[in-house]
C-alpha cells in the first residue's frame, strides 16, 4: 500500500516544520490509521537524533510539575522539546489528563514546545506502540529532547526503559513504604531517583532509604544512581536534576551504552515489524481457509484441536 498524494503532502509539511501537520500525523497514529506503517517508513530516515527522557512514578508525585520546569529550562536554551504524557487515568474519574493539559498549556503557543496527552482508551496493543510512533514523529520533526511521562502501575511504567535513554523515577514522602514501591520493579529501571515534595516532612528519610537500597543493589554499569531532592512546587533542585540528566547522557555516550540501547531498540522494532506483517498475512489467509468450518469440527468432537491447527497451518506455511 502506498501513500496518497495528500498523505505525502502532510508528511512534507511536517518535515518542513509545520506544527499542525505534526499534530495531524500524531492523531492518525493514535487512531491506528491504515497508512501508519507507510508514514513511519517515510519519516524513518529523519529519525534517530532525539534524546529521550522517561519520567515515572506514582500519581500525584509531581511528575508533570517537574516536566513543566524542565520545559522552561530547555526553552531558555533554545531547544525544541516534545512531551508525551501517558496517563491511563480515565478523564471521567481522574481529572489528571485535564490537569496536565491545563498546566502544560503555558507552553501551548510556544513554537519550540509540543505536548501530547495519551489516554489508554482505544489503544489497541498497548500504549507503548503509539508512544513509540509519536516519538518517531517528534524526532523527525526535529525535536531534540523528548520527555515521556508515565503514571500508574505495572507494565506501562516498566516499559519506559525500552523507550527512554534516561529513566527518572519520582517518589514522594507520602508514596508509602519505600520497599513496596521499589519491589514493584522501579529499582531496576531508575537511572536517576528523585524525591520530590522535599518541602514536606519525611523527604530526607525517604531519600536516605533509597540511597541505602541503591548502594546495596547489584549494578551492571559504572553509573552511580543519584538520589536527588526536589521541590517542583518551590522550583528547588531543578538545576540539579537537569545536570544529572546531562551527566547520564554523557556517561552513556562515553561508554557506548547509548548506541547499545539504540541498537537493541532497532532489533526489537525489526522483529516486531516482521511479526506484525506475518500476523496480518495469517489473518488474511485464515479468513480464506474457512477456519470456522474446521473449528466447528473441533467443537463437535470430530477433530482434536492439535490436529486441526496442524491442518490449517500446513496450508499456510
Ligand atoms: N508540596 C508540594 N507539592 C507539589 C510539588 N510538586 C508538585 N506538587 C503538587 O502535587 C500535585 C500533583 O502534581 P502533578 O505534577 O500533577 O503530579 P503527577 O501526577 O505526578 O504528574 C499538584 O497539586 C502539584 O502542585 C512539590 O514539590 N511540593
Ligand atoms: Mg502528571
Amino acid at each position: 500500500m502506498s501513500l496518497t498524494k495528500r498523505e505525502n503532502e502532510l508528511i512534507d509539511k511536517m518535515l518542513s516544520g509545520d506544527r499542525i501537520a505534526l499534530a495531524r500525523l500524531i492523531t492518525l497514529v493514535e487512531s491506528r490509521y491504515n497508512s501508519v506503517p507507510e508514514i513511519l517508513k517515510r519519516i524513518n530516515p529523519k529519525t534517530g537524533k532525539a534524546y529521550i527522557i522517561g519520567i515515572t512514578g506514582p500519581p500525584g508525585a509531581g511528575k508533570s510539575t517537574l516536566v513543566n520546569e524542565q520545559i522552561q529550562s530547555y526553552k531558555k536554551d533554545g531547544k525544541k522539546v516534545g512531551v508525551i504524557a501517558v496517563d491511563p487515568s480515565s478523564p471521567f474519574t481522574g481529572g489528571a489528563v485535564l490537569g496536565d493539559r491545563i498546566r502544560m498549556q503555558d507552553h501551548a503557543l510556544d513554537e519550540n514546545v509540543f505536548i501530547r496527552s495519551l489516554g489508554s482508551r482505544g489503544s489497541h496493543g498497548g500504549l507503548s506502540r503509539a508512544t513509540k510512533e509519536i516519538i518517531k514523529l517528534y524526532d523527525a520533526f526535529g525535536i531534540e529532547i523528548i520527555i515521556i511521562e508515565t503514571v500508574g502501575v505495572g507494565q506501562t511504567e516498566l516499559d519506559i526503559i525500552k523507550l527512554a535513554d534516561t529513566v527518572i523515577v519520582v517518589l514522594v514522602p507520602e508514596s508509602g513504604d519505600v520497599v513496596q514501591t521499589l519491589k514493584a520493579g522501579l529499582m531496576e529501571i531508575a537511572d536517576i531517583f528523585i524525591v520530590n515534595k522535599a518541602d514536606r516532612e519525611g523527604a530526607d528519610t525517604l531519600s536516605k532509604e533509597i540511597q541505602g537500597m541503591v548502594s546495596l543493589s547489584p549494578r551492571d554499569s559504572q553509573w552511580d544512581i543519584p538520589v536527588l531532592l526536589t521541590s517542583a512546587y518551590e522550583k528547588r533542585g531543578i538545576k540539579g536534576m537537569l545536570k544529572e540528566i546531562n551527566r547520564h547522557r554523557s556517561f552513556q555516550i562515553k561508554t557506548n551504552l547509548l548506541n547499545k540501547k539504540r541498537e537493541k531498540r532497532i532489533e526489537e522494532e525489526f522483529s516486531q515489524i516482521i511479526l506484525e506483517v506475518l500476523e496480518h498475512k495469517i489473518h488474511e489467509k485464515l479468513d480464506d481457509l474457512e477456519v470456522g468450518r474446521v473449528l466447528n469440527m473441533v467443537k463437535e468432537g470430530k477433530l482434536d484441536p492439535y490436529e486441526a491447527a496442524e491442518q490449517v497451518l500446513s496450508r499456510i506455511l
